[in-house]
């Protein structure tokens, strides 16, 4: 393992002001906010009263009173903008994304290209929200799917992706005609004031949307329980635990509004015995180690077929070792911190847990010299015998858990026999094995890939996934459906009142 020493970087507050964030308005709050960078306290900020909530909701309300009612493709024009503004202010808010998440400086501009990429998404899709004529049985009858806005719709984020969730929701949402609340996690709500300044430049260009058209309300689980349980936030987006999910879920159904849930993964790749190693190992390294583990869509298990079993073992644990860990800032870093301090007792505790049911540990040992105040470690490679409770569980952080198959059948059960079911992938040059993986009787995940690591996806596609993974679709295909409500219509054109079904009512 290599450690990256930064050399001079950017102090965070020097990050924060280009981002647009005064000094001004960062302190005299309750919240602490930390860099998982140094552990430094960089802001606190003050918190959305309960209280406000539904001031909050009812300013939603009105403002879709009013979008609803302005064309779509208009609605798409302030997303252009905001994309826009994105394009111009990505640095500045890739720097606060790596100050507050600890990503690496690539890794934070990523996040932003990927707002930019569904902006750009969102737009074309603000003239293609498109419904369906549909055959009638009755003569002189037309029948027609139209789609409508469907009211605020609330945001919830998590901290590993802190901008571009709430943007794979708010693009969408926005041209769909729905103003948008974003509660984002208590853990980064610089990044989300900081998107806002972004978000605000685009308003004022645009002119004239509505007042609450877009809110960030900042603080803890009693925010998100009042969007959840507002009869007045039809559409509930929630990104974070299967444990928030399950609490979450349970209570916009409990008032028939819509959530869409993006909760845990437990991503596996099956590598196969005609697979292109070096692109595995490289595939492999990227998605486990990448945002330090801590993407839902992280490799975590990794499914070999004996025959290379050790020689792709080997390969791994070399790469492993000279991973550079270290500030995400320096250039040459590969992995960054652990969100806090109870990630990386997490990630112990996982790792002690996995040696009990009888794995062998390489790495994944916390690195304290030269990253004083940050909760760092090497990324840890497990060998298990088998797929124990531990592996069964997601646990945040680079721990990759490393067991063997024999026949496919058995490696494609294996990788089901989780309770998430978000990202899979096959590494194979045989194509009845990629075409088996995929198929009905393949990865029952929202996500399967072939000779492509679990990670990275792009936002074309539809986001998210089956099982504890909550269901939800986010993101690109037609996702956007979930962010409106559908009208089916049937009119008669004719003079008489024939009855679907042959129905005879003569009155
Ligand atoms: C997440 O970790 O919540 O596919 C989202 C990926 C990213 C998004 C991850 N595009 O890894």
């Amino acid at each position: 393992m290599n450690q990256q020493t930064p050399t001079t970087l950017d102090s965070h507050a020097d990050v924060l002001t280009r981002a647009g964030l005064a000094p001004a308005e960062l302190g005299g709050g309750s919240l602490a906010v930390r860099s998982p960078i140094d552990g430094a306290e960089v802001a606190r900020l003050a918190e959305t009263p309960a209280a406000d909530m539904p001031a909050v909701i009812a300013r939603a309300q009105d403002a879709f009173r009013a979008w609803r009612q302005v064309p779509a493709p208009r609605r798409g024009e302030l997303v252009r903008l905001l994309g826009e503004e994105l394009r111009a202010a990505k640095d500045e808010l890739g720097a606060v994304v790596t100050l507050e998440a600890g990503k690496i400086t690539s890794e934070g501009l990523g996040e932003v290209q990927e707002m930019i990429d569904i902006c750009d998404f969102a737009v074309g899709l603000s003239r293609q929200l498109y419904g369906l004529t549909i055959a009638s049985e009755r003569p002189g009858h037309r029948m027609s799917e139209t789609w409508h806005p469907m009211g605020p719709c609330g945001v919830i984020t998590a901290f590993n992706f802190p901008v571009a969730v709430w943007s794979w929701n708010a693009a969408l949402a926005l041209v769909c005609g729905n103003p948008v609340i974003w509660k984002p996690s208590e853990k980064t709500p610089l990044t989300a004031l900081a998107t806002m300044k972004i978000l605000e430049r685009a308003l004022a260009r645009f002119g004239d949307a509505p007042e609450g058209l877009a809110q960030l309300v900042i603080g803890g689980a009693d925010l998100g329980a009042a969007l959840a349980e507002s009869r007045d936030v039809p559409i509930l987006s929630a990104t974070g635990s299967t444990r928030m999910g399950g609490k979450v879920g349970p209570q916009v159904l409990a008032r028939w509004g819509r959530p869409i849930l993006e909760l845990g993964g437990n991503n596996a790749m099956i590598v196969a015995p005609s697979a292109d190693l070096d692109m595995a190992v490289r595939a492999i390294v990227f998605s486990a180690v990448g945002t330090a583990g801590q993407r839902c869509t992280s490799l975590r298990r990794l499914i070999v077929h004996s025959s290379i079993r050790e020689e792709l073992v080997t390969r791994l644990r070399a790469a492993y070792a000279s991973l550079p860990v270290g500030d995400p800032r320096a250039s040459g870093t590969l992995v960054g911190p652990l969100v806090d301090e109870a990630a990386l007792e997490g990630m112990q505790d996982a790792l002690e847990a996995a040696r009990a049911e009888g794995g062998t540990v390489h790495g994944g040992a916390p690195v304290r010299e030269g990253v004083p105040g940050g909760a760092y470690a090497a990324p840890a490679l497990v060998e298990m015998p088998g797929q124990t409770e531990t592996v069964k569980r997601e646990t945040f952080a680079p721990i990759l858990y490393v067991m063997g198959y024999d026949d496919l059948s058995a490696a494609i059960e294996m990788q089901n026999a989780v309770p998430q079911g978000l990202s899979s992938c096959i590494f194979t040059r045989d194509l009845r094995e990629a075409e088996t993986f995929l198929s009905a009787t393949g990865s029952d995940c929202g996500i399967a890939n072939v000779n492509i690591g679990p990670s990275g996806a792009e936002i074309g596609g539809a986001f998210g996934g089956e099982k504890e993974t909550g269901g939800g679709r986010e993101s690109g295909s037609d996702a956007w459906k979930a962010y409106m409500r559908r009208q089916t219509s049937t009119v008669n054109y004719s003079d008489a009142l024939p009855l679907a079904q042959g129905v005879r009512f003569d009155v």
